[in-house]
């Protein structure tokens, strides 16, 4: 993509309502624009990373055996009549009515409509376990919504719903999701820490939160050191293994980690050494429940069994906040200049700079290298407008791209890029026809 030929509305200056770094870095770098409190539109560059981290959770959640599906924003209130939700929800919900006068709302969650999906569309006991999920736009219409995408009331959720016969299957169901979420955020180039959590208006018994540790984290945390010890990148498994999935849930769970909901100062120091209590804010990415019949039950949800006798099914909801990851990531990597990104998630993968635009020798240089990194399918913003050098750098640091690649008259007599590292700041020359085997190889 040509940035003279792009839309991405660069801010100069700190916006005044942002509070916190990502926010205030997503609308400097044109990522996104808000509409009305808690509701945002995805500019092209921030719809990238969004479509990117999407991509990821979706990999890990059929990896995991879920299966993708896609309900409407809008539902009928008849269903949360029944599980009783409808009236217990409160205000967070928004509620609408059709010209017929029928009552809707837009979902803030999908409990009721995938357990009556799912129960109209079972027999038998052969049909479990299953595990659906979608990514689908909720509305929760917040008290405070802030922090950017961080806490909206129109935020990206991938929730997904498993059904089995017995309690002890659906932990196994839950397990998986559990490891799918380490996997998850993993990739993510992230550290989430499982956290015993508070059930909410979800219900049920069992429950873990995902949490991003980071200063502006809206929960406190309160957990072991030795979390920072574990290896959090191989969770190579076998998800049929029910012993092997289940010991690595106890090795993540058997280390006190609690937000403050849950905490408990008389256990923390039972089980933790003084000098290993760590405690601080966390950013809640993934929140995993199991709740058993809460809603099959209601909703006749069952089946009938192997012997022949209905028997009512046992779930489990599985949510992650997919666009406030967006924000999360940039919470946990950026610096002065501005957003780092993780390869894994990046908008473009190279920033192509040429400082010199407008300058015939400049310009087939870069165009030429340009055009090879497009050929080889290497995701390139290329920088072709004329403007001083140092606004391009200030503007290719904010923005992150993990890699640029800089074209400029020095070099040029050497027949040389400048190729700087994002991360570590990490400048080499290379020769201007190796540049792309740099990307490639
Ligand atoms: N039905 C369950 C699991 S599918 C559920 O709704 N869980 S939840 O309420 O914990 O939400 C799941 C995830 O969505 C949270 O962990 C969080 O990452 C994200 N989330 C929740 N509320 C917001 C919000 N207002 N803005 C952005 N993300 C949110």
């Amino acid at each position: 993509m040509r940035l003279s030929q792009y839309f991405m509305p660069i801010l100069r200056d700190d916006p005044k309502e942002a509070e916190i770094i990502s926010h205030r870095l997503m609308l400097r770098a044109g990522m996104i624009r808000q509409e009305a409190a808690g509701s945002y539109s995805w500019l092209p560059m921030g719809f990238r990373v969004l479509k990117k981290i999407e991509q990821i959770v979706r990999e890990e959640q059929d990896r995991a055996g879920a299966i993708e599906v896609l309900m409407p924003t809008l539902q009928s209130a008849d269903l949360w009549k029944k599980s009783g939700r409808y009236d217990a929800y409160g205000k967070e919900m928004l509620r609408v009515k059709d010209r017929h006068d029928r009552e809707m709302l837009y979902g803030p969650t999908n409990e009721e409509v995938i357990t009556d999906i799912f129960r109209s569309g079972i027999q038998s006991y052969k049909d479990v376990p299953r595990n659906l999920y979608h990514i689908q736009w909720k509305f929760r219409d917040e008290v405070r919504p802030r922090f950017g995408v961080m806490r909206g009331r129109e935020f990206l959720m991938k929730d997904a719903y498993s059904f089995d016969l017995t309690a002890e299957a659906g932990q196994h169901s839950y397990n998986k999701m559990f490891v799918a979420y380490l996997r998850t955020f993993a990739r993510l180039g992230l550290k989430a820490v499982p956290m015993r959590a508070d059930t909410g208006p979800i219900g049920g018994d069992s429950s873990h939160e995902f949490l991003v540790l980071a200063e502006t984290g809206e929960s406190g945390v309160f957990f072991d050191k030795d979390f920072h010890a574990m290896d959090w990148e191989n969770f190579d498994i076998d998800y049929d293994d029910v012993g092997a999935v289940k010991n690595l849930v106890a090795e993540f769970t058997s280390k006190y980690a609690a937000t403050d909901e849950k905490h408990d100062v008389v256990e923390f120091d039972a089980r933790v050494a003084k000098d290993k209590q760590l405690s601080g804010r966390g950013i809640e990415v993934g929140h995993i429940f199991f709740f058993g019949d809460t809603y099959s039950k209601p909703l006749g949800c069952e089946v009938q069994g192997p012997d022949g006798k209905k028997v009512t099914l046992q779930s489990g909801s599985y949510g992650i906040g997919v666009s406030r990851l967006v924000g999360g990531i940039i919470e946990a990597s950026h610096d002065k200049g501005g957003i780092i990104w993780p390869e894994a998630v990046a908008p473009f993968k190279v920033g192509l700079i040429n400082i010199k635009a407008g300058d015939a020798e400049a310009d087939a240089a870069s165009d030429k290298i340009y055009k090879a990194l497009q050929a080889k399918g290497v995701e390139v913003l290329y920088d072709d407008r004329a403007q001083p050098g140092g606004a391009k750098f200030a503007t290719m640091d904010l923005i992150g791209l993990p890699w640029q690649v800089i074209i400029g008259p020095r070099g040029l007599k050497d027949g040389m890029a400048e190729v700087k590292h994002r991360k570590t700041d990490a400048r080499e020359n290379v020769a201007l026809d190796k540049v792309v085997e740099k990307f490639t190889a």
